[in-house]
């Protein structure tokens, strides 16, 4: 630990009201950061602020209302862009979160593009929502679906998956970081292996985008998609980037209003990007949230965060593996913020059951990567996943919190 990265986390969890709560009478420790992140209050002000003050509809009426609403949605979309560094704002979709962005892509881009016997490629650590859109789509055209191996470590066969990609694959959506290992993927690699087979490229960012400085030009992919909720931001509201002539030539996912130039019963004509995939109202406070989500990441500083919690994660496995009888899944060597780990003998929900009565918010279960729980021949971890806020003494809780576990059910 560095004065400077404990310095963080402590000043910073004054801005979580969140934080500041006993749980069964214990001080919070929240570590289910994987889950969703708690929101600091220039989040919540943004939100309270647009309903309080700025509350109308977006790019409809010409009152001042609207347009300042107005300006706070398209001011946000700025700032993502930038948050992306995507060359152009129209690349960037408003959309519900991370989940609704790969569906928009499978049922916009992909399924238009297939035919029986297609190919499309993921890996075996990808969590439910990179899965499932897929095999929807593959069931309805006849393609299929290919996964890529990892090892024991939790880590991907790259040399595997880069041996699947073949003339029959049309499409690859890999995790830039598994939810459920905390395994970081070398996805500007991967995105380079598909490319030079002429093969479109979608990044998950879920778990990587709180944690880590994206850059979707250097990582050559078309489509990557993020949860708002995940990067301090508000629930309900995520982005996705495309590449503009890959958006462009896509067909709306949903019709409605906004989304259009002109409507006539015989023919609608499309509005231009970004507003043909947002059809409707949007989370219009919730996106203004995330915008201020994403203005708070930028002054704490990703490389900060990255390296506060690189810190945590290290300290964490060395005190968890310092606890008899307690294994961590998810062992490659390049990992970030997240420690799944099983008590022999008992079930992680009564790791997790167990550890709320210490005050100590983990998530137990499968993660919404069940395949990845089959891999390891488990049925469930417990799962400890770290924010920027997360201090060394929390993570000393939880191993305390581990050894009473045991105590008690060891
Ligand atoms: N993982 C977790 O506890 P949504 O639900 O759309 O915001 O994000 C979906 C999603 C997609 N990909 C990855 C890698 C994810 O981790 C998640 C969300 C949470 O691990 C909730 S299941």
């Amino acid at each position: 630990m560095t004065a400077a990265t404990a310095t963080l986390a402590e000043r910073i969890r004054r801005d979580f009201p969140a934080l500041d709560q006993t749980v069964h009478g214990r001080p919070l420790v929240y570590l289910d950061n994987a889950a969703t992140a708690q929101k600091p209050r220039a989040v919540l002000d943004a939100i309270t602020g647009y309903y309080a003050g700025d509350c109308a509809n977006i790019h409809r009426g010409i009152h001042t209302l609207s347009e300042r609403a107005t300006e706070a949605y398209e001011g946000a979309r700025g700032k993502a862009q930038r948050f992306l560094k995507a060359p152009e704002a129209r690349e960037i979709i408003f959309v519900r979160g991370t989940t609704e962005g790969i569906n928009l892509v499978a049922h916009s881009f992909v399924r238009p593009r297939l035919k029986p016997g297609d190919e499309i490629l993921i890996t075996a650590m990808e969590h439910h929502s990179n899965i499932v859109p897929w095999q929807i789509i593959a069931g309805e055209t006849g393609a299929s679906l290919r996964v890529a191996p990892i090892d024991d470590h939790g880590e991907l066969i790259l040399d595997r998956f880069e041996r699947m990609i073949g003339p029959r694959t049309k499409f690859v959506s890999v995790t830039q970081v598994s939810n459920a290992l905390g395994t970081v993927n070398p996805v500007a690699d991967m995105v380079a292996m598909a490319h030079a087979r002429g093969v479109p490229v979608l990044v998950d960012g879920a778990q990587a985008a709180p944690h880590r400085k994206v850059d979707v030009q250097a990582l050559g992919c078309d489509f990557y998609a993020f949860s708002g909720h995940k990067v301090y931001g508000p629930t309900g509201v995520g982005v996705l980037y495309g590449k503009a002539g890959l958006l462009d030539a896509m067909p709306p996912y949903q019709g409605g209003g906004d989304m259009i130039r002109s409507v006539t019963f015989e023919k609608t004509e499309f509005n231009g990007l970004p507003y043909k995939f947002e059809a409707g109202t949007p989370d219009i406070a919730g996106v203004i949230g995330l915008g201020a989500a994403l203005d708070y990441v930028g002054k704490i500083g990703l490389d900060n965060i990255a390296a506060h919690e690189g810190e945590l994660l290290r300290y964490a496995t060395d005190e968890v593996l310092k606890v008899p009888g307690v294994r961590i899944i998810g062992t490659a060597p390049k990992k970030e913020g997240v420690l799944s780990f099983v008590v022999d003998g008992v079930h992680p929900h009564d790791v997790g059951t167990i550890l709320d009565r210490e005050g100590i918010a983990v998530r137990a279960g499968h993660h919404c990567a069940q395949p990845v729980m089959a891999r390891f021949g488990i049925p469930a971890t417990a799962r400890a996943s770290f924010a920027a806020y997360n201090t060394f003494e929390e993570v000393d809780a939880l191993v305390r919190g581990i050894r009473k576990v045991k105590e008690i059910l060891g």
